[in-house]
């Protein structure tokens, strides 16, 4: 017998058939440009990146800007400043950035910087690296002059106090506690060109040391411009066994819809874990053409799209349903 979930992860134009509100929209070709990121943060960060692409910026201008709106807010307890640190109470950064060109950079387990996005630009602009970590990182960092800056503020220290009185880890509890909220964005210009970024401060109350998705290519981000872009959000760990936005890319590639590729995404992972109702990973991906899909473990994921005429948020279908 086909339970109704078997059926959901089987079809995807099925599922696209039902014309629920949720997929309707994102089975829209968009005109360029557009911008698309995680979360109900990605508003404003969209705001700042539709900026630059409304005046013929470069998508990887355009990302890199945006996601920094984030990064700055000290209420977002997940990115930047403000962030909810690791169980020995430092926040700790992961962050990348790729181009239309397949260029990359990265930082991981990177401290006191307010914008590590802004760093893995760098990285990938001035050093033949992809990737830098921990003390290499930080003297990068404040070679190209960025600044040191304490970014635990009064509010996420007390959130890791109050945590220190359980020391219960639980990598995912999204009614109870926040700890999710990492921000990939990805553009698509007027030239016709797509990039995309990732940043974080992980999961809260992580092991000191511990790097999530974000910061691997292939993991929380992959762009190629012939075919798209993917990106991803939730428990990290997940997301790198399955090297989920690679993923997602190359069953693009091989014709799938953005929204079928992440649901077969989201399915690598159901698939591996019977625990899967304490895991939330959402996907998020974009074609050359401008098709946006998403799809979830968990029913509470949200993505933000402008493409000049609006700016909205929208509800992702998840496999819970
Ligand atoms: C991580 N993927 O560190 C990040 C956390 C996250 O939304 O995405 N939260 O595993």
């Amino acid at each position: 017998m086909t339970t109704r979930r078997q059926f959901i992860m089987g079809t995807g134009a099925a599922l696209t058939a039902l014309g629920t509100g949720k997929m309707s929209f994102s089975q829209e070709p968009k005109k360029k440009p557009l911008v698309i990121s995680t979360w109900r943060h990605g508003l404003a960060s969209n705001e700042r990146a539709w900026d630059i692409l409304k005046q013929k910026g470069r998508a990887i201008d355009a990302v890199e800007a945006g996601v920094q709106v984030a990064e700055g807010d000290p209420k977002v307890s997940s990115v930047g400043y403000g962030g909810w640190p690791d169980r020995e109470g430092h926040v700790t950064l992961d962050s990348c950035i790729m181009d239309e060109k397949g260029n990359a950079g990265s930082v991981a387990f990177l401290q006191n910087f307010k914008h590590p996005i802004a760093v893995a630009r760098k990285v990938m602009d001035d050093t033949p690296h992809v990737m830098l970590v921990g003390e290499g990182a930080r003297r990068f960092a404040l070679a190209k002059g960025f600044k040191e800056e304490d970014l635990l503020t009064k509010e996420a220290r007390a959130e890791w106090e109050n945590w220190l009185k359980h020391q219960e880890y639980v990598p995912w509890a999204p009614t109870t506690n926040p700890t999710h909220d990492t921000i990939s964005m990805l553009a698509l210009d007027q030239a016709g060109d797509i990039s995309g970024s990732c940043t974080t401060s992980g999961l809260a109350f992580k092991m000191h040391g511990r790097v999530g998705d974000s910061p691997i290519i292939g993991a929380a981000l992959f762009v190629d411009n012939e075919v798209g872009a993917a990106c991803a959000t939730g428990v990290g760990e997940e997301v790198m066994k399955t090297v989920g936005s690679f993923l997602i890319v190359e069953l693009m590639r091989q014709g799938m819809s953005p929204t079928e590729a992440c649901r077969e995404g989201v399915r690598r992972i159901i698939r591996k874990n019977p625990n899967w109702q304490d895991l939330q990973v959402g996907y998020l991906a974009m074609d050359r053409q401008g098709r946006v899909g998403a799809f979830a473990i968990l029913p509470d994921f949200q993505y933000a799209v402008h493409d000049g005429k609006s700016n909205q948020l929208i509800d992702v279908e998840s496999y819970s349903g």
